[in-house]
């Protein structure tokens, strides 16, 4: 009987898996929560997302605004910092690019401080949210995102470590100059690449 990816929780990846878990990581088939502090609930009647900083349009979307946009699917492999990697999950939302191309950041933007509520935060780089599989996602494994995993709306970055997934994001500042985030000021990689080891600095 064939066993797919990550239905061994905590295994050590095989010769096949190798290629697509980066170093010092292991595949769990289970989805942890990893949280600074409690859930915020956010009443969808209130919800907001807000883009500001150095674009050529600062905007504010309401969820109605937001689910409007036009979505996207993407499956990607998750990384934790805490050495767990969760493969294939499938993710729903608005592509990071979709956004870029409503607020155009200026030539100057390099930077990004993504905002939460609940206030934590994660700084990413402007070329780090351009790939195709970045997105702002709702969804994930075909259900509305659940609270705890950062319900209504979450950043997903897959290239990098799983902190720079922001949960709760409630808001976007384009900036000409990096500055660290919740994690990044408590010593974690300013840009946390899993498959160079970029763990802490
Ligand atoms: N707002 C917010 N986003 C967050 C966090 C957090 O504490 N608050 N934790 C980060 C960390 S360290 C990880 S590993 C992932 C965990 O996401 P999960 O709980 O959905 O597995 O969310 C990231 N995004
Ligand atoms: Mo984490």
């Amino acid at each position: 009987m064939a066993i797919g990816f990550g239905e061994k929780a905590g295994k050590v990846p095989v010769e096949g898996e190798k290629a697509r878990v980066p170093p010092g990581q292991k595949v769990v088939s289970n989805w942890p929560v990893f949280t600074y502090g409690k859930v915020p609930r956010v009443d969808l009647s209130q919800w907001t997302f807000s883009v500001d900083g150095l674009v050529e349009e600062e905007r504010s979307f309401t969820w109605q605004e937001f689910t409007g946009l036009p979505q996207v699917t993407v499956v990607s492999d998750v990384h934790c910092v805490t050495q767990w990697s969760r493969l294939d999950n499938t993710w729903e939302g608005v592509a990071a690019g979709e956004l870029m191309k409503i607020v155009r950041p200026k030539p100057e933007a390099r930077f990004v401080m993504v905002h939460c509520y609940g206030g934590y935060g994660t700084n990413l780089r402007v070329e780090d949210l351009l790939d195709n599989d970045v997105l702002l996602a709702i969804k994930h494994d075909g259900q509305p995102l659940a609270p705890e995993h950062g319900g209504p709306m979450r950043l997903v970055v897959p290239k990098l470590y799983f902190w720079k997934s922001a949960k709760w994001v409630r808001g976007m500042t384009f900036m000409d100059r990096d500055r660290p985030g919740f994690w990044e000021m408590h010593g974690y990689h300013m840009r946390g690449d899993p498959w160079k080891e970029e763990r802490y600095s």
